[in-house]
Order: C-alpha cells, then structure tokens, then sequence
C-alpha cells in the first residue's frame, strides 16, 4: 500500500519535472545556481539517494542549523516528495557533516594530514568506509564544504570517489555595494538596493537570507552595504542598529558587515569643526565612534573608504596624506581588530598628470607607511573599469603595504543591465597578468594573495550587481558573474571554463548539448564586446554621465579628465593617448620588463595599442591592415561575435525554462542593435579624421553621425 502510494507520488513529480523545462516559474532566476533540480536520472538518483537520505550534523551552532536547513532545501529539491523535516539526525549515517575535532576517529587518523593541511574557512571531502565526510576547522567551513558537496551532487559527480581539500587564498573575499540609504543604487542595474533600510531592523527579508546562501556557497564572506561616495547617516545610532540586524542575520553564513565612513563625518554628524586627521579632537572621535559601532556589531569588519576622489571629502582637504587619512581610522578600529580598505581611487583634475598616473604617483610614496590594519583597495586598472585596460601599475609597487583588488562586477562600461559578457575572461587576464615586481611569474595573483609580498592580510572586492529585480541581477547572464567572483577570490588561479561550467550545469542544466555551446560563448564573450565597443585599447569613449551607449565626441564641460576626447586624442595624424617617454610617460610605472613589451609600437598587443600609442591613421600594423582598416575590421568583427552570440543562444530552445531562455532572447537582441550602434557611432565619428572609406566586409551605418551624436536618453539608471 505504502509503495503504491509512494510510486504515485513519483508519477506526479515526474510528471511535474517533465513540465518543467515549458512551465518554469519566475523562481527559476531568483534561486540563482542553487536550482537544486530534481535528479531525473533513475540510476544517478538512486545513487545520491544511498547517501543523501542519511546525513548526520553533529554540531549545534547557529551556522550548523543553516546547513541543516540548505540539506532540507536541496533536499527537497532534488528528491521531490521525500520528507527532510529532520534532516542531520541520521544514526547511522551515510555523509557525515561535523568539524574535524568532531570525527569519528577512525576517519580522522587516517585523514590526519588532510585535516592538518585545512586552513580556517578551509574545507575537505572525502570517503572513508563508503562514508562520504565533509570536514573543516570552522563552522564557516563546513558550511562551505557543504555547498562544495551539494555542488558535487548538482554537477552530477559520483559521491563514492568524492576526495576534494580547498583552501582559500584570500583571506577576506567580499561584496562593495553602492547602495544608497534611499535605495537607488550607483551604477546599479537591476533595480533597487536590496536593503530595506525602512523595514529594518525589525523585519529581515528572506532575500537577505537568500543573499547569504548565495555568498556562502561561493565563499564571499564579507560585505560592505553602503556606497563609497558615503552618506555620514550610516554610522548614527539609528542606522547602526539597522545594520546591525544584517549583521546578525550574516553571522551564521560567516558573513562580516563593513560601512563606509564618510571622512568629515565628525564635522557632519557631531559639528566639529574639522576633520583633519591630526587633530586629537577628530581622533577621538573616530576612536568613540568605532567603540560604539562594536557594541552594535561585535564582529564588525571594518570602513571601506573613498577619500579626495570625485567630490569626497579626504585628508588632502587638510594638507594631509592618504597615510593620515587611513591610519586615523585604523587607530580607532585596532583594539577591536577591525580593518580600513582605503581606495586609491584618488585622482583630481587640478593634478595636471595624466588621471592613469596620479593614484600611482600619490600612493608609492606612502609604501610602507600605512598601519598594519589598512589595505589598500586598487582598481584592476588605472583608469576606472575600462572594457579592457592593462593592469594598475600599483600592483607589484607596494611591497610594504597589503594591496586589495577592486574589480567592477556591476556592467556600468560593459552594457550595463542588457549585454552578455562573461566578466571572469576580463577578470582572468588581469590576475594573469605579470607585473614582474620580483622577476618572471609575478603575477597579480600572487600580489594579493600574499605570496609575493608576504602581505599580513589579503582580499579583494567586487562592486555588486544585484538589486530588487527578480532574477537578482537582472540578464540573466550576470548571475555567472557574481558567481565567477566568488570563486575567483576563493582562487584567483581557478580555471574560469571550470566555474562557466558548473553555474551552468548548477543554474540551467546539465545537458552537454547545452553546456558546451553556451560555455563557448560565455568564453568568447569578451573578445567579442571589446571589438564591438573599444578595440585595440581605445578606452573612456562612452556617453557621459550615465555611461551607457558610444560617445567618443564627448569633449568640453566641467571636467576635461571625463571626456572621451581627452583620453583618444583624435586628429587627422592619428588617435591614442602617447603614453610612452615621448608622452605622459604612464609607461615608466610599470617594471622594465612590462615597460619592453608595451614600449614598441611595432610588438605591442595590439589590444593595448592606442591605450599607450598615438597612431597614424595608414601606419601598416602587423595584421597587415592600417590602423583606421584594422579599428573597422575589429568594429565589424564584434558584431558579428554578437550575432553568433544570439544565434547559438536561439539555438537552445526547449533545452531550459521557456521564461529566462525568452529573456535572454530579447537581452540579445538588444545586445546585437546596440553592438551596431557602438560600430556605426565609432566609425562615423572617427572616420572624420581618418577621412577613409570603410574597408570591404564592414557594413555601411544606418544612419548619419548627426543621428548618434543626437541621440538622447531620459533617466537611463545607475546615476
Ligand atoms: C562610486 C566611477 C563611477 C562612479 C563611482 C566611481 C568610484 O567614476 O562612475 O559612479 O563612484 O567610479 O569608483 O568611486
């Protein structure tokens, strides 16, 4: 009787997962890559089901509840119908989930080298006696393990072989929103922010929870909840207390808050009269203010700082060095062990240098100078998250001083909300890259993990990009970049076509006939966006102000430092910013041997070309085209990488859900219209100096450039 019954229910759930893929409900994107889908496959989930239906979580932390409660989710989402109400209690168990002190001995004398090699956060899988162990130092690791197990059974490997230890190489591996008390969101394009600074503290949303899930199953364990160009607000009473219930509600996910700190908060909030670093008055306060930060939040991470930048008030206002300005809040945050991340996002347009050289210029000076709880947060470029930009010059150049990256997660020169670029190809190239601070295979990589330096702390940021909408981060596709960070800050030497597969396989499905062409675009992507907006290093072309859209005419206004004119330099003798010997000499940052590849017009990457060379517009490059050919052709190029990109796409109907696979339909659409537009504006624009016609194969512009210098939009978002 019972079996029948049982068999039934397994007709509706099979009956129900087979509706699936043409049913699918809006929940599909808001559960990002923890789809937990039903396993289909009788065999595999016969398999899973040996191990998966007895579990035992010894532990009783708060963080051993949340694991208990993610078992139940997946759970119940990969075997429909089975009850998992208590799950974790199993008294002869099939996987084993407890801190290493907590093992069984048998599986612990035999696996002592594996646990003595787990650093904190560190976690270990493996299977002794047909036992599958997830085992780790800290709670926070063994949540992590968990999700690394629940990957394991989403990717569909087999969990009698299952031998896995991570490591994290980067201690602290967080989130920078740019989110406003009001909600908007700086350069945010997936709506609101998600915190709901009204309802709390008293209500805490399960998306906040669901934010938490997601972070811990890709070890971000940090987050900083305000923008940078700060609010003072955020550190009163009454937003502390609100933060503090996030704080709380992150904990168990091993999830540390960080503020942004307003540098003249103290004359804003309290009306001193100065916020100079080194008076005792400003001292103080700071000091008092970070006590009572840490009675609301006694894990607190730490401020997160952007100082004389863009219109923030800094220490440069009292004559002061970014030194002061980091050191006076880390005296006050020390006692408590938190941390200052202070931008070196520096730059202004009364510094006559080229903008890429000031931060350089500004900071290697202060090498050394820094208290031993201050990082230095760098942006992957000099410039500001340019499409393509080489790497800051400021990696490698501070051996004395713990060096963060910063990389842009948010689309704000990349398409912004419509575009698909799988953004860990861009992230990879810059952490591959070596800086040969201390000779070959001195690679970013290896500035911020540490290794190079022999830095006492280490971490790296990713601006958010998620928001109220549904699905997160609204394409759909900008899921896989969240993701891409966290892994990549977990190991920055992760094979990225390793992390593409397994959010797809986690996110969609499975099938290789989908897998495998998707992967291929989202690994092409890149290539194909950089052709279609800025090839051959061109950079800071695009609209003003909201940043969306071509806009290599943008000259004159307050600032000339935020002109497209001001950095390609286009003229009827060529285009590029010289910034070789000859020019602004940005080049003699680098290290010589990084100085000798970029040096030379001629052996150049073409892909850095006009970032550090004025060009004449019929210099012969060694493609065999001339420079206003080859800028065309490459134009030309990315959008036909991005009709491909919509092709390959249509191509996978009735593989996924019907709703995100139609999302991502239009997204390319729009995808495919605006990479003609980047093209047609481009060359038209430039084309007034180069005064050549468009090379065969490149396709005339449906319109005139009057059109596109014309073309206006109305409250684009993010601003
Ligand atoms: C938060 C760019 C963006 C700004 C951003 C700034 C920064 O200039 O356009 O919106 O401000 O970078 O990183 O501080």
């Amino acid at each position: 009787m019972m079996n029948s019954y049982r068999n039934y229910l397994w007709a509706i759930c099979l009956f129900l997962v087979f509706q699936l893929p043409f049913k699918a409900s809006a929940n599909e994107g808001y559960k990002l890559w923890l789809q937990y889908a039903p396993i289909e496959d009788s065999k595999e989930r016969e398999s899973y089901w040996a191990f998966f239906s007895q579990i035992k979580v010894p532990g009783n932390s708060a963080t051993d509840a949340v694991i208990r409660k993610e078992l139940q989710i997946a759970g119940r989402g990969f075997f429909p119908g089975e009850d998992f109400s208590s799950v974790g209690a199993s008294t002869d168990p099939k996987i084993w989930i407890g801190k290493a002190a907590s093992l069984p001995s048998s599986a612990a004398d035999a696996m002592a080298n594996k646990l003595a090699s787990l650093t904190k956060d560190g976690y270990a899988l493996f299977v002794r006696d047909g036992r599958v162990y997830v085992t780790s130092q800290t709670d926070t690791g063994l949540l992590y393990g968990t999700f690394g197990l629940l990957k394991a059974m989403q990717t569909r490997q087999p969990l009698a072989s299952l031998d896995v230890t991570e490591n994290p190489k980067i201690q602290t591996r967080m989130l920078n929103h740019w989110d406003n008390l009001n909600r908007t969101v700086e350069r945010g394009y997936a709506g609101f922010s998600i915190w709901n600074w009204h309802r709390l503290p008293k209500h805490i949303d399960q998306q906040y929870i669901d934010y938490a899930r997601a972070n811990a199953s890709i070890g971000v364990n940090a987050t900083s909840i305000t923008n940078v160009n700060a609010n003072a607000l955020v550190l009163t009473p009454v937003y502390l207390e609100k933060a503090a219930a996030l704080a709380d509600a992150f904990r168990p996910y091993g999830i540390r808050v960080f503020l942004t700190a307003r540098f003249n908060a103290p004359m804003q909030l309290d009306g001193l009269e100065t916020a100079d670093p080194l008076d005792p008055a400003v001292q103080e306060w700071w000091k008092r203010k970070a006590d009572e930060i840490y009675q609301y939040i006694p894990d607190f991470g730490g401020f997160l700082v952007k100082a004389d930048s863009e219109g923030q008030p800094g220490p440069h206002n009292y004559g002061r060095t970014q030194a002061d300005g980091a050191n006076l809040l880390a005296e006050a945050l020390k006692p408590h062990g938190g941390l200052v991340m202070w931008r070196a996002f520096v730059y202004s347009e009364n510094t006559p240098t080229d903008r890429t050289k000031q931060a350089y210029d500004e900071f290697k000076p202060l090498d050394g100078k820094f208290k031993d709880n201050v990082i230095v947060q760098v942006k992957n470029g000099p410039l500001d998250f340019q499409p393509r930009e080489p790497f800051h010059p400021l990696f490698g150049a501070m051996p004395e001083t713990p060096l963060m990256m910063e990389f842009q997660i948010t689309k704000e020169y990349l398409g912004q909300d419509t575009h698909w670029v799988n953004l860990a190809s861009m992230w990879k190239e810059v952490l591959q890259a070596d800086t040969y601070a201390n000779g070959a295979g001195s690679t970013v990589s290896r500035v911020l993990d540490g290794t190079l330096h022999g830095y006492n702390h280490t971490a790296i940021a990713g601006v958010a990009n998620i928001g109220t909408d549904r699905n997160w981060t609204g394409h759909p596709m900008a899921q896989a970049d969240w993701y891409s960070f966290g892994r990549l800050a977990w190991n920055p030497d992760a094979d990225i076509q390793e992390i593409a597969k397994d959010w797809l396989k986690m996110t969609f499905t499975n099938n290789p006939s989908f897998v495998e062409p998707v992967m291929d675009v989202m690994m092409k992507s890149y290539g194909i966006l950089v052709d279609y907006m800025t090839p051959l290093g061109l950079h800071h072309i695009m609209a003003r102000s909201h940043h969306w859209g071509p806009g290599p005419w943008v000259t004159g206004g307050r600032r000339d430092d935020w002109t497209a004119t001001y950095y390609h330099r286009a003229s009827e003798d060529g285009i590029g910013f010289d910034r070789t010997e000859a020019g602004s000499n940005a080049l003699e940052q680098y290290a010589p041997e990084v100085r000798e590849q970029w040096r030379n017009l001629d052996t150049i990457s073409l892909d850095y070309l006009l970032w550090f060379h004025r060009v004449a517009w019929d210099k012969e490059l060694a493609t065999g085209n001339t420079l206003w050919e080859e800028m065309a052709i490459r134009y030309q190029r990315g959008v036909e990488g991005a009709r491909w990109m919509e092709q390959t796409w249509l191509a996978q109907e009735g593989h996924i859900d019907e709703e995100r696979f139609e999302h991502m339909r239009s997204f390319l659409a729009i995808q495919v219209s605006e990479a003609e537009w980047w093209r047609d504006a481009c060359l038209l624009y430039f084309q007034q100096f180069s005064r050549q016609p468009l090379p065969l194969g490149v396709e005339k512009p449906k319109h005139d450039l009057a059109y596109y210098q014309d073309f206006r939009r109305f409250f684009v978002p993010g601003i």
